[in-house]
C-alpha cells in the first residue's frame, strides 16, 4: 500500500485498551502506536514508556485534537463514548470505537446523526466476532443458503469471572450487546422483541446479579434467537453458535471432540484448554479487526460493523434491560429510517 504509515492514539488503556495497544505497535502493518490517554496517568504513562516513540496525552480530547496523531481507537468505558467519538467527527480522525457505542438510544442516534451529517462515513464498531474467522465462515455459509434459511440461532457466552461490579444489567450492556450484533449480522435484520428469563443463580454470582441469563430474540422475519449468557462460570471464556437451518445446522466456536465437557475440576479441560477470555479466544479476530480497520482507514474508507450497528445494538440492550426488570417481552423500537451508510 503506498499510502502513509497510520499514526494511531488509543483512548483508555485497560484491558481491552492495552491489548490493542501492544496490537497497534507490533501486530498491525502500516499503523505505529503514537499516544495513549488514561484517566489513570500512571497506567498510561507505564503503557507508553513500553513502547518507542509513544507520548502519554492527560486529556482525552487533546489526544484526538493532536496533529500527529491521524486516527483514533476508543476503549474507554461507554458512559465516555459519546464526547470522544463526537469530537473524532468533528476532527475528521477515524475512529474504531469499542462497544458499546454509548450507554443510550438516543445518544447513539446523536452520533448517527452526526457521522451522517459529516457526509463521511469515519466510525467502525468494535463488534470483533465478525472478524472470527469461524464466525465469518459462518457468514459466508448462511449467505449462500447452501443449508437453506436460518430457522434458528443459538449463542452461548460464558465467561469464567467478573468483579463483583458487574452488575445484572452489564451482563445484558457488555455480554449480551456480542449476542445481538451477532444475531443481526448473520440474519442482516433487526431483532423486533426481546425477553430475558433469570434462572436460580449460581451460587457463585455476587450478591443480587442474576446471573445466569437466557434471552430470547424474535428476528423481523420471524425467526427466533436464544442466548445463555454466564459471566461466572469459574471455567473459562466459551462462546459459541449454532445454526439451524432448513437442510443443515454449522456450530461456531465448537472444540473438537466427541462428548464436550468443561469442569472446574482439572481447569476446563477437552483434551485441549478452554481458552481463559476474550483476549485469547478471539486474539486473531481483534488481530484482523484492526489490521481491516487501519487499512481502510490509510485508503480513507469504513469497513465492518457501523455506527447504526452499534446504536440498534444500543436499543436491543435497552429493551433487554427493561424485560431484565419487567420479566416480560419487550419491543424494540428503532427509529424508522435511521441515516445508514
Ligand atoms: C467484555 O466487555 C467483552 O466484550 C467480552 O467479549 C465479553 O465476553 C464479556 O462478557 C464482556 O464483559
Amino acid at each position: 500500500m503506498s499510502e502513509p504509515e497510520l499514526r494511531v492514539g488509543i483512548i483508555g488503556v485497560g484491558m481491552m485498551g492495552a491489548d490493542h495497544a501492544e496490537r497497534v505497535a507490533r501486530r498491525v502493518s502500516g499503523a505505529r502506536l503514537v499516544a495513549v490517554s488514561d484517566p489513570d496517568t500512571a497506567r498510561a504513562g507505564a503503557l507508553a514508556a513500553r513502547f518507542d516513540g509513544v507520548r502519554a496525552i492527560g486529556d482525552p480530547l487533546d489526544l484526538v485534537a493532536d496533529d500527529d496523531v491521524d486516527a483514533v481507537v476508543i476503549a474507554s468505558p461507554g458512559f465516555a463514548h459519546e464526547e470522544q467519538v463526537l469530537a473524532c467527527l468533528e476532527h475528521g480522525k477515524p475512529t474504531l470505537c469499542e462497544k458499546p457505542l454509548t450507554m443510550d438510544g438516543d445518544s447513539s442516534l446523536r452520533l448517527v446523526e452526526a457521522e451522517a451529517a459529516g457526509g463521511r462515513p469515519l466510525v467502525q464498531l468494535g463488534f470483533m466476532r465478525r472478524f472470527d474467522p469461524e464466525y465469518a465462515r459462518l457468514k459466508a455459509l448462511l449467505d449462500s443458503q447452501r443449508f437453506g434459511r436460518l430457522l434458528v440461532l443459538h449463542n452461548t457466552h460464558r465467561n469464567k469471572d467478573v468483579p463483583d461490579s458487574f452488575r445484572s444489567e452489564m451482563i445484558v450492556r457488555d455480554s449480551l450487546v456480542h449476542e445481538v450484533d451477532v444475531a443481526r449480522f448473520l440474519f442482516g435484520e433487526e431483532i423486533t422483541e426481546v425477553t430475558v428469563y433469570c434462572p436460580t443463580p449460581t451460587s457463585a454470582a455476587a450478591e443480587g446479579v442474576a446471573d445466569p441469563q437466557v434471552s430470547v430474540f424474535r428476528m423481523a422475519g420471524g425467526a427466533v434467537v436464544t442466548n445463555e449468557v454466564f459471566v461466572r462460570n469459574q471455567v473459562g471464556y466459551e462462546v459459541r453458535c449454532e445454526a439451524v437451518c432448513e437442510r443443515g445446522t454449522a456450530i461456531a466456536g465448537r472444540p473438537w471432540g466427541d462428548l464436550y465437557t468443561t469442569t472446574t475440576d482439572g481447569g476446563g479441560a477437552w483434551g485441549g484448554t478452554v481458552p481463559p477470555d476474550f483476549t485469547a479466544r478471539f486474539a486473531t479476530a481483534y488481530d484482523l479487526e484492526l489490521q481491516a480497520w487501519a487499512d481502510s482507514a490509510r485508503r480513507g474508507e469504513v469497513v465492518g460493523p457501523t455506527t447504526w450497528d452499534g446504536y440498534a445494538a444500543t436499543v436491543v440492550c435497552e429493551a433487554g434491560m427493561e424485560s431484565l426488570a419487567s420479566g416480560g417481552p419487550v419491543t424494540v423500537r428503532l427509529v424508522a429510517r435511521g441515516p445508514r451508510r
